[in-house]
């Protein structure tokens, strides 16, 4: 058996959780695989709203099993808060003892970081995430087994703040005191331990066993570490390929792709977006679209569908459908755009250059429709809504296989 992957191919945001949450009825394990607590998937169900941000979108399907990979930098502070929302998670949830651990003083180098950077900023959700990265790849980081030994781990820590006193100095941060660190890290053992295993041998076993396995990407392609708009990027591989490494899994375990993209377009943070719309558009998406951090409640940048990154993306993840989101918040617009084509120092490209800086997006209109609230049969949608996907499908050379016409559950079309 193989596992599938469900990635997002735009900035993040792109609705990953409501598909996840979907497919995770239909799979035995969901698995998360790079990212940390930046994360933030809704969920709503029976008009109940979920807010996730390590815990696999699996766990609201009680048959699933779920498991954080190695990739993941996890926060045990965070992942406890929101433990504490679900019962009898025993069983039903495995941390990788492989996975970094994104310790408080992470979030603090982070936040020290970008106000240092001032106007460069990246805009990061402040949650140490880069930082917890960056240690991993200088090889001084902590994994998530080393919980079980509250005492080695802080002796550990304090080793690493006297090493780098000087850095800390530089960004203000005190040495943790050590009987809090140690009292810290008792309890983050005795909350977690039960859920700590090598997840690998797990994932391996579930395949062998012909379990159906689901991988669940976090934020999107476009905040890639090496193919997104770098320096404004998150600090882990967000592309389909990232899945693999992040769990142990081998290229040849990996079964179907689908990747997850706004019918318009979201970012979060610094850094290009060629399709940005500054005007009453923007505004109208963000306000019918609740464009608003799950993690950080920031306000989300709004454009237009971009064509030409949704086939550099679709590419790059191998995607063999597209789901296409929130396609009800276009509902109402008389033109709705898309980006068909780039200009780039007066030429005009159809592919996503290295650096998007200086890239303007050259449009298409298509004329608008009145609502695809609810719908859930394709040919029930309005002409120009079926006009619209089938324009994507066209630019993107890839096929829309599944369509949401609400936040909920079931309001998505299926395509055959
Ligand atoms: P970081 O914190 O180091 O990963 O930030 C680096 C960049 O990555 C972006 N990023 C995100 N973009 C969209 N959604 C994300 N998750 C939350 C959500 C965001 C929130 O789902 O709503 O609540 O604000 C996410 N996580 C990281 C980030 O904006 C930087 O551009
Ligand atoms: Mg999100």
């Amino acid at each position: 058996m193989s596992a599938d992957i469900i990635v997002g191919i735009q900035w993040g945001d792109e609705g990953k959780g409501k598909i996840v949450d979907m497919l995770a009825q239909k799979y035995d394990m969901v698995c998360r695989s790079q990212g940390g607590h930046n994360a933030g998937h809704t969920i709503w169900v029976d008009g109940v709203k979920y807010a996730l941000h390590l815990v696999p979108s699996g766990i609201l399907n009680p048959k699933a099993v779920n498991v954080i990979g190695n990739g993941v930098v996890l926060s045990p502070e965070n992942i406890i808060k929101e433990m504490s929302q679900f019962q009898n998670l025993e069983g039903r949830l495995f941390i990788s003892d492989k996975a970094h651990l994104n310790l408080p003083y992470h979030a603090l180098i982070d936040q020290a970081k970008e106000r240092l950077r001032g106007a460069k900023a990246i805009g990061t959700t402040g949650k140490g995430i880069g930082p917890a990265y960056s240690d991993k790849i200088n090889r001084v980081g902590h994994r998530v087994g080393e919980l079980l030994n509250p005492t080695k781990l802080t002796k550990s820590i304090l080793e690493y703040f006297e090493q780098n006193r000087a850095i800390f100095d530089v960004l203000e941060i005190a040495t943790p005191n050590e009987k809090e660190l140690l009292e810290e890290l008792n309890s983050y053992k005795e909350k977690l331990a039960p859920f700590i295993t090598n997840t690998t041998n797990m994932v391996w076993k579930a395949l062998d066993e012909n379990k159906r396995i689901l991988l669940e990407g976090a934020q999107g392609t476009m905040l890639d570490i090496d193919h997104g708009t770098y320096p404004y990027v998150t600090s882990s591989n967000t592309v389909s390929a990232g899945s693999c490494t992040g769990l142990g899994l081998s290229p040849k375990d990996v079964g179907m792709v689908t990747g997850i993209t706004k019918a318009y377009c979201t970012r979060v943070g610094n850094g290009p977006f060629p399709s940005e719309d500054f005007g009453d558009d923007g505004e109208t998406m963000a306000q019918v679209g609740k464009e608003f951090g799950t993690t950080t409640g920031r306000k989300r940048r709004c454009g237009w569908f971009d064509a030409v990154a949704v086939k550099h993306a679709s590419r790059l993840n191998g995607c063999d459908q597209l789901a296409l989101m929130k396609l009800d918040v276009l509902d109402g617009f008389a033109k709705i755009k898309i980006c068909v084509a780039y200009e780039l120092d007066g030429q005009k490209i159809n592919y996503v250059p290295t650096c998007l800086e200086n890239v303007k997006a050259i449009y298409e209109e298509i004329d608008g429709w009145e609502s695809v609230v609810g719908i859930r049969d394709y040919d029930k949608l309005p002409a120009n809504a079926k006009k619209y996907i089938e324009k994507i499908e066209e630019v993107t050379s890839v096929k829309v296989g599944i369509v949401s016409t609400s936040p909920e559950r079931d309001d998505t079309i299926i395509r055959g």
